[in-house]
């Protein structure tokens, strides 16, 4: 499906409907995924956005490995246009989280984000090993991370793209890393549910999440297209819930 064939007459910026097709490539090479069905009524939701409609899209799976995964596409009125993706893993497994944000404005891409974080400490070795054989592109306009980002790998790229060619360029990382994640899915290699580490990592994922939530720019863009109450409710509850109690 094209996106734009999505209950809008807005066509989806080009990068984002190829980072879309993208993912989406690289998800269903995932074993054992299967969708999600626990959220009906979140997998499509409208809105509006001073007084232009909002159209926001949520694909959530589980596959071996990973407890959930997260495509959101959004339409937010006429100007902006979000892409919003976490791979969320078992904490059974030991692997990072792979997240990437990217914001669409008229201007351009004002914000593409891409990472393989780490839940407890820095990177495990495999990853760091792979990571550190990439060329990471010489992007023109590298944007600081909030104070927040402290989650982050030292591998997160954070830019804003200056042309099609720096899209290009991100899109060819964002798949990079995703290579990282699924060559070093070792699934057979588990640890049990309740043993130390995996509780460890799952204290992690909600240290994770809990930073997440300190974004104040969703807030503020899911607030006005909705309202305060509803913003904080889909990110407590759905964008960056934490199973546990933690
Ligand atoms: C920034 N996120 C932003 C911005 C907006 C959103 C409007 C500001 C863009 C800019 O400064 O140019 C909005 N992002 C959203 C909304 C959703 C969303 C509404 O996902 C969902 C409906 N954010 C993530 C994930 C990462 C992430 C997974 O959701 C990283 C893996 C990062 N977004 C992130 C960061 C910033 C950002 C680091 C910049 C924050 C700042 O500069 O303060």
């Amino acid at each position: 499906m094209r996106l734009s064939s999505l209950k809008t007459n807005q066509e989806f910026h080009p990068f984002l409907d190829s980072m879309v097709s993208l993912i989406r490539l690289r998800r269903s090479e995932l074993i054992g995924l299967t969708p999600l069905l626990e959220k009906p009524a979140l997998m499509e939701i409208t809105g509006s956005f001073d007084g232009e409609p909002v159209f926001i899209n949520n694909e959530l799976h589980t596959a071996n490995g990973f407890r959930k995964i997260h495509l959101e596409i959004a339409h937010i009125g006429n100007g902006l246009q979000i892409l919003h993706c976490v791979f969320y893993p078992e904490p059974v497994f030991d692997l990072p989280i792979f997240g990437t944000d990217i914001v669409s404005r008229p201007g351009g891409i004002s914000a593409a984000i891409v990472d393989l974080s780490p839940v407890i400490g820095n990177l495990t070795a495999p990853f760091l090993n792979d990571l550190s054989k990439l060329t990471i592109p010489n992007f023109q306009s590298v944007r600081p991370l909030p104070k927040w980002g402290s989650i982050f790998s030292p591998y997160v790229q954070f830019i804003r793209p200056t042309d099609a060619h720096e899209e290009k360029c991100f899109l060819g990382l964002v798949n990079a890393y995703l290579t990282v994640l699924i060559t070093n899915l070792k699934l057979e290699r588990s640890d049990p549910l309740d043993s130390e580490i995996a509780v460890k990592r799952a204290k992690g994922q909600s240290f994770y999440c809990n930073q997440q939530k300190l974004n104040d720019k969703t807030r503020n863009v899911l607030a006005k297209a909705f309202n305060p109450q509803w913003a904080d409710a889909y990110i407590n509850d759905f964008l960056f819930e934490s199973p546990w109690n933690f």
